[in-house]
């Protein structure tokens, strides 16, 4: 962690600290990665269970697709990392130093690990919304008891609150998201970054002049312009966030 402590010491006072996470994070937990040897999309055919289109041709097929996932999801815990992100939260607000968690995970893990502050830039795969008038419901029961479920008030159909390929993501959270990446630290963990708009994402942070530390099991096609961190995210996250949180200490203790 040399090269972390000498990155640190280059930042004049971290005022901001931002992550991005993707599903390697919650791999540690059990849950599937999606671009990775046996991952999902090695299982399910993209265009028919991640596109609006393929919704549209067979709503059965996505539902039963992601009711086997909620079902999965539910059995699992948050991990190392995800704790090690919601005691780096909790110290940076002790620390007068904002914190945002961004992900593109749609399991809700870093909820149930206790970071309070986080952009699902996805979705959640517990909520629910009406194509047709918008209602949106959430939906912990596990299975479904009706696939695909309808909407209460105009019976119409209910569709995952999650962003398939094709859509945009949600306004709001993206401009948040934007203006989140003009901070101190950015660090990406657990994700390909193959995909828009959030591959983008750790380039804004750099022009912001952030220190981007990147965080996966293998190096990305991305990784040479980040300080590249080799290893699990359940095992390398904590060394990182302790290392930082102690840079914190000494910021307030010199202020
Ligand atoms: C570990 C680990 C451990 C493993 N520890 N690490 C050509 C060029 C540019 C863009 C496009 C293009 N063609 C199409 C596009 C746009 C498209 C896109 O980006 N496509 C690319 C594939 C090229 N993007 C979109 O369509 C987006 N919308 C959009 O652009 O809208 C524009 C618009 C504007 C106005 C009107 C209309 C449209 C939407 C993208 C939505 C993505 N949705 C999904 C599904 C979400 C719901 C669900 O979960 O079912 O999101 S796809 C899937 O990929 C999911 C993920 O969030 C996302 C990212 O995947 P992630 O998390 O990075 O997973 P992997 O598997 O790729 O990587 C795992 C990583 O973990 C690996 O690196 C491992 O090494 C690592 N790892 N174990 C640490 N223990
Ligand atoms: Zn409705």
């Amino acid at each position: 962690m040399d090269r972390l402590k000498r990155a640190l010491r280059r930042i004049n006072r971290i005022r901001s600290i931002a992550v991005l996470t993707g599903s390697g994070i919650s791999a540690e937990s059990g849950i599937s990665t999606f671009r990775d040897k046996g991952g999902t999309w090695d299982n399910y055919d993209v265009e028919q269970v991640a596109t609006y289109e393929g919704f549209s041709n067979n709503p059965s097929l996505v539902w039963e697709f992601y009711d086997k996932r909620r079902c999965e999801i539910k059995k699992t815990s948050p991990n190392n990392g995800h704790f090690a992100l919601s005691k780096l939260e909790r110290a940076s607000e002790q620390n007068n130093v904002i914190f945002t968690l961004c992900t593109q995970n749609v399991d809700g893990l870093h909820h149930r690990a206790g970071n309070k502050n986080v952009l699902e830039l996805h979705g959640n795969l517990w909520d629910a919304f009406c194509i047709n008038c918008g209602l949106h419901v959430l939906l912990t029961e596990t299975p479904l008891k009706t696939i695909p479920p309808k909407c209460s008030k105009c019976n119409n159909l209910l569709r995952p609150n999650v962003v398939w390929f094709g859509e945009p993501l949600c306004e709001t959270t993206l401009n948040h998201a934007f203006e989140v990446m003009d901070c101190d630290i950015l660090i990406v963990v657990g994700t390909s970054l193959l995909v828009y708009p959030v591959a983008y994402f750790p380039f804004l942070a750099l022009r912001n002049n952030a220190l981007v530390i990147e965080v996966n099991i293998e190096k990305t096609e991305a990784s040479d312009c980040f300080l590249f961190v080799q290893g699990k995210a359940g095992e390398t996250l904590s060394v990182i966030t302790e290392t930082i949180m102690d840079y914190l200490l000494d910021q307030n203790e010199k202020n």
